[in-house]
């Protein structure tokens, strides 16, 4: 079984950085670590690649080519690499028997709850190489700073959350910079838990542009509530313990804490059913290095 994460989100909401943060994180706790690149627009990456969509198609031959910009280009290489989904499989292969897994994938948020090509490509090699993966979608924390585009956050997390139905966190990422952008109008565990949004109501009723689209965003808020599956985790990539605390809630998710253990239904569903630190106290070998780590 191979384990590992599908890391999405929109544009410039850190998702290169994050991959590399991670796989030097997981790297220092002992995982043996493939970043997979499957942005055709990363032009300078951070990492090191085991594998790069660009040895299949360059974004840039695309659009000179096809006569497309960087969005229709960018569909194109996706939909190229579903019919070359073998391509993909092949490279992944050899890795296979030891690594854990990290996906970089486009910041075109409508690759996750409009076209299918990114969600058929993730599905077919889940069942093909019987992955176990979880998607961490990324969401820039400047978004709390206004409450209307909290709202969108909100919507685009439950749509990409419906659209590819596989375990899935939420995360607020750069949380360094927060700060920096004055006094949220609700502290920081309002947003992450995605509390009464009502409250959110009356400061957007504030702002007469948003006030204008009060009944809108009052069925968009319900729709959220309604649902109630979608929460936020914080992330400073630069910071160890706040990276070691999201990859433990990623290890329950896909099951990596899981792995290795010869144990009952029962006994697993405690597992799931308890804290993220209860799992890590009660395997103390894993407990030891990770926090040796951080
Ligand atoms: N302060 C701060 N800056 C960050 C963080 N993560 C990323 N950045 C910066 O945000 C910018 C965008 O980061 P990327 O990692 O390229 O974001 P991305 O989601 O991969 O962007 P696209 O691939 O274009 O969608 C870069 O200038 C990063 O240095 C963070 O945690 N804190
Ligand atoms: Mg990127």
């Amino acid at each position: 079984m191979v384990f590992g994460q599908l890391v999405v989100g929109p544009p410039g909401s850190g998702k290169t950085t994050y991959c590399n943060g991670m796989s030097q994180f997981l790297k220092l706790i002992g995982r043996k670590v493939a970043v997979v690149n499957l942005d055709p627009a990363n032009d300078a990456l951070p990492y090191e690649c085991a594998v790069n969509i660009e040895d299949l198609i360059k974004l840039s031959d695309v659009m000179v080519e096809h006569s497309l910009g960087p969005n229709g280009g960018l569909i194109y290489c996706m939909d190229y690499l579903e019919k070359n989904i073998d391509w993909l499989e092949s490279k992944l292969e050899p890795l296979l028997n030891d690594h854990y897994l990290l996906f970089d994938f486009p910041g075109q948020v409508e690759l996750f709850f409009l076209h299918s090509n990114a969600k058929n490509i993730i599905n077919k090699l889940i069942k093909k190489l019987n992955l176990r993966l979880t998607v961490v979608h990324l969401v820039d924390a400047h978004l709390c700073s206004d409450p209307g585009k909290y709202v969108s956050a909100l919507i685009l997390s439950l749509s990409t959350m419906l659209h590819l139905a596989l375990p899935h966190i939420n995360v607020l990422s750069k949380i360094d910079l927060i700060e920096s952008y004055g006094k949220l109008a609700f502290n920081l565990e309002y947003y992450t838990d995605v509390q009464d949004l009502s409250y959110l109501m009356y400061h957007l009723d504030q702002d007469p542009r948003a006030a204008k689209y009060r009944k809108l965003t009052k069925g968009l808020n319900d729709v959220i509530e309604d649902h109630g599956i979608v929460n936020f985790t914080t992330l400073d990539i630069q910071d160890k313990e706040s990276v070691g605390n999201l990859v433990k809630l990623i290890d329950k998710s896909n099951g990596y804490i899981f792995s290795g253990i010869e144990s009952s239904a029962v006994e697993f569903s405690k597992i799931a059913a308890g804290p993220t630190d209860w799992d890590y106290y009660r395997y103390p070998l894993l407990f030891s290095i990770l926090y040796t780590a951080i």
